[in-house]
């Protein structure tokens, strides 16, 4: 007998914060006892999804590996939390389907808006994509879907990275889940 699994995913742009709001959620719900896998974003595109670009089916691709191994670790009773960008409606809702067949699904939007991040530009990947110099960039010249079927929305503006972990991690306790 095992506890119900669960797949915490973050969505959202490039710099909107998803990927430090993950961490810092993935180790509140370590700290509660519960089994945690963290499937970060530069980890899974090294060791799961190394080779892919991000054309729309390369994108698709590792998005669908990202849900198959939350759903294995919902399987199993335990939390995954993923934060890929995954800009397609589609092929969220397919990874949606895919876990709820085996526990329960979580969508957080970190929805900083797009001239957040670009006037924050903390890698240099807008001015990059702006100057051409990376194709298909993400809220640039590739699309991203704003998801209408988030269990919860993070505004990020006037908040700190803490705030909005204690926000996420409060949504998950009232739903049961910690
Ligand atoms: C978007 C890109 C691109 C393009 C490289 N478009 O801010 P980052 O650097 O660290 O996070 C982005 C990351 C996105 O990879 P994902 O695996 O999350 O994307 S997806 O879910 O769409 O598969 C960014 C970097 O990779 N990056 N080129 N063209 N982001």
């Amino acid at each position: 007998r095992t506890e119900r699994g669960l797949t915490v995913f973050f969505t959202g742009l490039s710099g909107s914060g998803k990927s430090t709001i993950a961490r810092g959620v993935a180790e509140g719900i370590r700290k509660s006892g519960r089994t945690l896998t963290l499937l970060d974003g530069d980890v899974v595109r090294r060791m799961l999804s190394a080779g892919l670009t991000f054309s729309r089916a390369d994108r698709d691709m590792n998005v669908r590996r990202i849900g198959y191994v939350a759903s294995e670790v919902a399987r199993h009773g335990g939390v995954a939390v993923c934060a890929p960008i995954a800009p397609y409606a589609a092929t969220r809702a397919e990874v949606r389907a895919m876990v709820e067949e085996v526990g329960d699904f979580f969508l957080v939007h970190v929805a900083t808006p797009l001239e957040v991040c670009e006037e924050r530009d903390r890698k240099g990947l807008y001015a990059k994509a702006r100057a051409g110099e990376i194709p298909e960039f993400t809220g640039i010249s590739d699309p991203y879907e704003e998801p209408e079927d988030a269990e919860l929305v993070l505004g990020t503006e006037g908040r700190t990275v803490g705030e909005s972990v204690a926000e996420a991690l409060d949504a998950l306790r009232a739903g049961g889940w910690l």
